[in-house]
């Protein structure tokens, strides 16, 4: 039996996601989509046989001929479809971040528990680059990371939160994977902004993050490099270090750069589903992740003085 999944949000990455469904991932079979746009939702849907737009996103993801969701919309509007899922009993593949608070998304870890069983996983791709999970093995124990994370440029709306929030969160979850704990305290510096970063945003910034089992990492996000999509990892480990390191010539978008991580991602995701299990990130790595983003903001707000996470088991 296929998979039939339905994409909730339809911009460049839902698009994206859309595609792959809908051509090379094997098991599934892309069946409906969804998004405030109907023009654009509709452009999607006519690009392949057999997609319906559905208006709502609430009724796609109760849509009787839908067995899986890919949510894909601006993080704002991740919790309202997450528990729409939930309370649907299916699964949920849900782009990063998981929400915009930790009181929400600690709301989706609750509501996943109490129903039961994991339905969740969350989009955080790195995990699966070829590049990154070589990182996972004959290090020995990781003591540093030093993460470099570049966009060529960033939408006007990205202002110097949703730096925080929605770009240094891959080095966060990154982190953590890596260093197999939770990142104890951040702090987030402002080096002198870049001209070419629209006024009063704070671009590139400098994150720290200590570990709570004393690792620390480095990190460095520039999203108006104006060079081209540059991510880079070095993990230094007790009995060796490894690079993730940026293939040249650059290229513009992380659609590109991560094409094979998102491939392997909802494959692997569809094959779980298939299966009856969820095998990726979690509702706890997400809500992690968030609530170390909003740690940062405060740290960003504080002139970079370390903030504490507090995590609520
Ligand atoms: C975007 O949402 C992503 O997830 C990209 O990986 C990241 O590089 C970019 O900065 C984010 O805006």
């Amino acid at each position: 039996e296929l998979l039939r999944v339905g994409v909730v949000g339809v911009g460049v990455m839902g698009a994206d996601h859309a595609a792959r469904l809908a051509n090379r991932i094997s098991g599934a079979s892309l069946v409906a989509v969804s998004d405030p746009d109907g023009a654009r939702a509709e452009a999607v849907a006519s690009s392949y046989p057999g997609v319906q737009v559905i208006d709502s996103p609430l009724a796609l993801v109760a849509a009787d001929f839908v067995d899986a969701v890919l949510i894909a919309s601006p993080g704002a509007a991740h919790e309202e479809q997450v528990l729409a899922c939930l309370a649907a009993g299916k699964y949920v593949l849900c782009e990063k971040p998981l929400t915009v608070s930790s009181e929400s998304a600690l709301r989706l870890v609750t509501a996943e528990r109490a129903g039961g069983r994991p339905l969740v996983q969350v989009g955080f791709m790195r995990r699966y680059d070829p590049a990154y999970t070589r990182l996972k093995s004959g290090l020995g124990r990781v003591l540093v990371l030093h993460n470099i994370h570049r966009n060529k440029t960033a939408p006007g709306s990205f202002g110097t939160e949703m730096i925080v929030r929605d770009s240094l969160v891959h080095e966060v979850d990154v982190s953590r994977w890596l260093f197999d704990d939770e990142i104890a305290t951040i702090s987030v510096l402002t080096p002198a902004p870049s001209a070419l970063a629209p006024p009063g945003v704070s671009d590139p910034l400098v994150a720290i993050f200590r570990m709570t089992g004393g690792g620390i990492a480095t990190n460095e996000v520039f999203v108006n490099s104006q060079l081209g999509y540059e991510v880079r990892c070095e993990a230094v480990g007790e009995q060796g270090s490894r690079f993730v390191d940026a293939a040249l010539p650059l290229p513009d978008n992380f659609l590109s750069r991560f094409e094979a991580a998102y491939d392997l991602e909802v494959q692997s995701w569809v094959d779980a589903c298939r299966r009856g299990e969820v095998t990726g990130p979690t509702t706890w790595d997400g809500y992690a992740a968030t609530a170390v983003c909003e740690a940062g903001v405060r740290s960003l707000h504080d002139g970079g003085s370390p903030v504490a996470v507090a995590l609520v088991r």
